[in-house]
């Protein structure tokens, strides 16, 4: 048994590249023990901690998200603040800090910032990693706070004297144990929710079973919901928030009230709902910026990106970077392309990195960067990756990004079929759920066979983007830009 030199570190990284979550946290049940170990010799270590933060009249208005969300919850709850305490009641009160660095100085080897240190009763740190509504699953959220907790733990000597000057009464001996919160929006949760990911029951079984392994090692590790509303000024208004079971599901009305950054659509001339989906992007992000600028997504769309977001096109980085803000402005599905999966195997593997650069994958890494390295891709944008999922389903459609086997259920189709197959090699037949099935992958003019329809349009190849709207029938169709 190998383990790397970060343990559950290093593991964040290894379960936001996989989407097989169920043999990640087996894996991880079976290792706890010996990472653990290796988690507490690798920890960073800090001479002294700047728990204490000044205002947050610093916050720029182009702040990430995931920065203006801590800073809310962290001005709202802080310790001293006149606000009640019921953040996390009664387990955790109140907020001593935000974006916490584990090490003197700059950031080293990728361990990273705290996002929020709160109090828990026993005047002792609780570890909070808070995640935006496209982030990482919450396994791997998990595991990268029970990484920090482990790592306060391995300082507490130095870590003490800070905590002693902000947090009355703190325990002068080593916490034997520890709080672990996993905290995002509500709509996070509902992305995970088991119609919408292949986070199913299954997986949730999983992520309880490494988490139940976590508390007898004394990390008592959990999730909680909030709502956030956000009325254009800088700091989110950050509403209640609430402890989460693993498999509770968050409803469409618990979802958060977002921004309209395109548009200011009269709400009540929209369609209630509509149901988009999108052909192959492939790093088109000016075309992809137009087309959306056309559909004017609102809060209770759902867009559906069909695969092969990335790759060939000029801007892979600024297609994702709208696909990502585009999550926090309505309810987002990617499935994973061929061109994802080569991207995710490149990430670790030498050996893929050449097939992934000689098909499209250069241009790629060029957007990150003129020295074209895929060290310049970065970690948010390998976690938005994680997520994409094999196959999505609805109650009239199914959605893959390249092919499927009439006889199979979804959720035992090859993967071989899913993403590489085309539809021009293996005509499709229809699906025995009685679907509709939507793909993309095979280039040409969109093609509807009733039963299949495949909207790639050769976006990336000099071609077009197009979208369809499934409910009503609205096409939009987009010229490939020259730039
Ligand atoms: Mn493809």
């Amino acid at each position: 048994m190998l383990i790397p030199p970060g343990g559950f570190h290093d593991a964040k990284d290894y379960l936001t590249s996989k989407t097989r979550l169920v043999d990640g946290c087996n894996q991880l049940i079976n290792e706890f023990e010996a990472r653990l170990e290796a988690t507490f010799q690798a920890a960073p270590v800090r001479t002294a901690y700047a728990i204490e933060r000044s205002d947050v009249g610093a916050v720029q208005l182009n702040s990430d998200f995931e920065i203006r969300m801590e800073r809310a919850i962290w001005s709202k709850h802080r310790i001293g603040s006149n606000e009640s305490c019921d953040l996390l009641a009664p387990e955790c009160t109140r907020i001593a800090s935000y974006s916490l660095g584990l090490f003197d100085g700059r950031i080293q080897n990728g361990w990273g910032e705290i996002d929020l240190v709160g109090v828990d009763a026993k005047h002792q740190p609780v570890v909070i990693e808070l995640k935006q509504e496209s982030g990482v699953n919450p396994l791997a959220m998990i595991v990268q706070g029970l990484a920090y907790a482990i790592a306060l733990q391995n300082n507490w000597e130095n870590f003490f004297p800070s905590w002693n000057q902000v947090v009355e009464n703190a325990p002068k001996h080593v916490p034997t144990n520890w709080l672990v919160i996993g905290l995002a929006p509500s709509g996070y949760w509902a992305r995970f929710d088991a119609k919408l990911s292949e986070l199913n029951r299954r997986n949730w079984d999983a992520i309880n079973s490494f988490v139940n392994r976590a508390k007898l090692s004394g990390f008592d590790l959990r999730f909680a919901a909030f709502v956030v509303k956000d009325n254009g000024e800088l700091l989110p208004d950050i509403g209640a928030c609430r402890w989460l079971e693993s498999q509770e599901t968050i409803t469409e009305d618990s979802r958060i009230n977002v921004p309209k950054k395109l548009h200011d659509a009269d709400p009540v001339n929209e369609p209630t709902s509509r149901l988009i989906a999108i052909g192959d992007v492939h790093g088109c992000s000016r075309t992809l910026e137009e087309l959306l600028l056309r559909i004017m997504p609102t809060s209770t769309d759902m867009l559906i990106f069909l695969g092969d977001l990335v790759n060939r096109g000029p801007d892979t980085r600024g297609v994702l970077k709208l696909v990502i803000d585009l999550g926090a402005r309505c309810k987002v599905v990617c499935i994973l392309g061929n061109h994802e999966e080569v991207m995710l195997d490149a990430r670790f593997d030498s050996n893929a990195q050449g097939r992934w650069e000689s098909q499209g994958g250069f241009e790629t890494m060029m957007s990150y960067g003129s020295r074209g390295s895929i060290n310049d891709i970065p970690d948010d944008h390998w976690d938005f990756i994680g997520t994409f999922v094999p196959y999505f389903e609805t109650d009239r459609f199914i959605f893959t990004h390249a092919n499927y086997n009439w006889y199979t259920p979804m959720n035992e189709q090859p993967s071989s079929l899913l993403r590489w197959t085309s539809i021009e090699d293996d005509p499709p037949q229809a699906h025995i759920s009685g679907k509709k099935v939507i793909v993309g992958h095979s280039p040409g003019s969109m093609r509807d066979l009733g039963f299949c329809m495949c909207v790639d349009t050769g976006c990336g190849l000099g071609g077009a983007l197009t979208a369809i709207e499934l409910n009503h029938g609205t096409i939009w169709t987009i010229e490939q830009s020259p730039k």
